[in-house]
């Protein structure tokens, strides 16, 4: 914290100067509390006031939180809890209430339940949201009072004064995000959605509701969605697999406590071949696991292959069987409790403390091995399952070394419909995947060639969500991206670690038609990214290219417009009704246009738009995916529908 000189001011004493120092911290450097100042960080401030709200839940105390978003872009977090004490502090003479506001971690000091969130990405205190709104409201319920202090920008603005009887308790916290600090400052309803959703089933029995009043139906109703879940990890799972065939009668529900640590796992087993274990620790997403994955596989491999060497059932497998074999097809949650968790310094997305492989092994083996004898009926449905899986492996890896021996021993090496550039700097690179061997003749015509390279794909690349590995590395068009990417083929543990020191190009853009079968292409391929080379996306290198839908034209003036609002625009600019002398050019697909408008519109790096694919919500965007490319249709239909609007699946 830089040790600036604090001039005195009117009736602050010298200890909220210091409070005043600290809170100015967190506005000179945001980044520092909550991760920056993009919209990702913006929704840290709804998770960092949640979850003071779920930790009254976890403490025993609250079962009911209720967000809303105001038409004026306030958000609000509401609960039933004991409310924030109130009463003065006697080193400070302050309401306990102001200091928890604003100092930075004086939340901790009243607060003794062992679970309590903190150390991850959230966990800076609610004070750090005070110090970055424009204007807070805290008000409590407690003691039969009603209690309320405001702030602007973290300073309190009054003493906390009593406003009138309460015959509840709670707390609730409203606040309006500094626009001037935040890159945008309006929540997005699909990112609060998908976060309550899975904090309902983090900490079941909680009811969560979330109102938008900026999104109201043609009655007027705000949008309203209540999320509560009974059971907690086994619904999760069901949620997760909701569109996948389930193998399992009833998910394993595996639940202990022991030396502090709540460990709480999930699992089923589907038809379909991909593994997803999602991971939490205090309720923050582990994506790059962890000990507490560790130790989950750990116990799901040993106990499994005793169980099938103990009954003589791998007897007729001619291969050895590896521990993702005992993987294929499963969707488990894992969620830990600690009291002070690690993180790995670097990214915080794995967790790092030791003792957590052995807890969560034993929980987890404990119950599996009363499982395997109380249910042999599905136990030998699941070894089959891993033998299968153990032969397919081996299938897949000789396609796959094909594909690699192919790459080295053909000339280049690189597919002969690639249109490379000339750059072998893949950090100015981009490679264009294009719907259509002819719009990929015009992108090619289009492009700088220096840093730009094109590869057309033909028709519908394989559905990866539902096919088997060894399908997937015979795939003609799946085989081409990975030679022209340049990175090693693989999935097996060890080579996981996508060898991202050959990959040719940071820019990885799909440019298909803005049609119904342009955004099933996309989605195809977003789908073999986000299941085979996950880390492309988490790196950030995937981008979907979005081509103007409309081209408003007067004379020798035109304008390319992306969406209704700006073609209204145009056509007021350009003096008129469609017919009047204006024209308007609907663009169906990208061979609707020629090269120099291609390369204008959507190649140009000074004027094209890019949508980069992130993952906010790993499950969610699991759960999104195997419902658009799974079996079932209604729920794709609906989703379609709903989503109509974008060209694009936002993933
Ligand atoms: C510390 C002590 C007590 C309540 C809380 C913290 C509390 C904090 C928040 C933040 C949002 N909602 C909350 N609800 C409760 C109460 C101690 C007591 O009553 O004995």
């Amino acid at each position: 914290m830089a040790e600036e000189n604090v001039q005195p001011n009117g009736g602050y004493s010298a200890d909220s100067i210091t409070a005043l120092k600290g809170l100015e911290a967190v506005r000179v450097r945001p980044g520092m509390y909550v991760g920056g100042t993009d919209v990702r960080a913006l929704h840290h401030l709804v998770n960092e006031v949640l979850d003071n709200s779920i930790d009254e839940a976890l403490a025993g105390y609250c079962d009911r939180i209720d967000i809303v978003i105001s038409e004026d872009n306030y958000l609000s977090v509401k609960d039933n809890g004991r409310g924030i004490p109130t009463d003065i502090h006697s080193d400070s003479g302050k309401s306990a209430l102001e200091l928890v506001m604003t100092e930075l971690h004086a939340g901790g000091k009243f607060d003794k339940s062992s679970y309590k969130v903190s150390g991850g990405l959230n966990g800076v205190g609610v004070s750090c949201v005070n110090a970055l709104s424009t204007h807070l409201i805290a008000e409590v319920h407690r003691n039969g009072n009603v209690y309320r202090q405001e702030y602007n920008e973290g300073k309190p603005q009054e003493q906390v004064k009593v406003i009138g009887k309460a015959d509840d308790t709670g707390t609730s916290v409203k606040f309006l995000p500094d626009a001037t600090i935040f890159d945008t400052i309006d929540f997005n309803a699909d990112t609060l959605v998908g976060r309550l959703r899975e904090m309902s089933y983090l900490n079941k029995q909680v009811r969560i509701t979330f109102t938008d009043e900026r999104n109201k139906d043609e009655e007027g109703k705000p949008f309203f969605q209540e999320f509560f879940s009974e059971e907690g990890l086994p619904e999760f799972v069901k949620y997760l697999d909701s569109t996948r065939q389930a193998v399992l009668e009833h998910p394993i529900h595996v639940f202990a406590e022991k030396d502090n640590v709540a460990i709480e796992v999930a699992m089923q087993y589907n038809s379909g071949y991909s593994e997803n274990i999602f991971s939490y620790a205090n309720n923050i997403q582990t994506p790059g696991g962890g000990t507490h994955v560790n130790g989950f596989k750990r116990a799901i491999t040993r106990y499994f292959k005793d169980y099938a060497e103990e009954n003589n059932m791998f007897a007729k497998l001619k291969f050895d069987v590896s521990g993702e074999d005992f993987r294929e097809g499963l969707t488990a949650v894992v969620s830990v409790k600690i009291p002070e968790p690690q993180f790995k310094s670097q990214t915080k997305d794995e967790i790092s403390n030791s003792e957590l492989t052995s807890l969560v092994s034993g929980a987890v083996g404990n119950v599996l091995k009363y499982w395997l004898e109380e249910n042999p009926k599905e136990a030998k449905t699941i070894i089959d399952k891993v033998i299968l899986a153990a032969t397919a492996r081996h299938a897949a890896r000789k396609a796959r070394e094909m594909v690699q021996r192919k790459s080295v021993l053909g000339g280049s090496g690189l597919p002969g419909k690639l249109a490379d550039c000339s750059s072998k700097n893949a950090a100015e690179s981009e490679i264009f995947l294009v719907e259509g061997d002819s719009a990929g003749g015009t992108a090619k015509q289009g492009r700088d060639r220096f840093f730009q390279a094109i590869m057309p794909l033909r028709g519908k690349i394989l559905n990866v969500e539902k096919a088997m590995e060894h399908k997937i590395f015979e795939n003609d068009e799946i085989k081409n991206i990975y030679t022209a990417l340049g990175v090693t083929v693989g999935t097996e543990e060890d080579e996981k670690a996508l060898n991202l020191a050959k990959l040719r190009y940071h820019k990885i853009v799909i440019m298909c038609d803005a049609d119904v079968d342009g955004s099933h292409i996309s989605t195809l391929i977003l789908t073999f990214f986000f299941r085979k080379m996950k880390e492309l996306i988490e790196r950030g290198y995937i981008y979907v290219a979005s081509p103007p839908l409309y081209l408003v034209k007067k004379g020798k003036k035109a304008i390319y417009c992306w969406n209704e609002e700006e073609r209204k625009k145009a056509q007021e600019e350009l003096g008129g009704k469609e017919g009047t002398g204006v024209n308007i050019q609907r663009y169906k697909g990208l061979g609707e246009m020629n090269a120099e408008q291609l390369w204008e519109t959507t190649m140009n790096p000074e004027s094209r738009y890019m949508k980069q694919i992130t993952i906010d919500n790993a499950a969610e965007a699991d759960h999104v995916f195997s419902m658009l490319m799974g079996d079932e249709v209604p729920p794709r239909r609906e989703f379609i529908e709903k989503n109509a609007v974008y060209a694009n699946v936002d993933v």
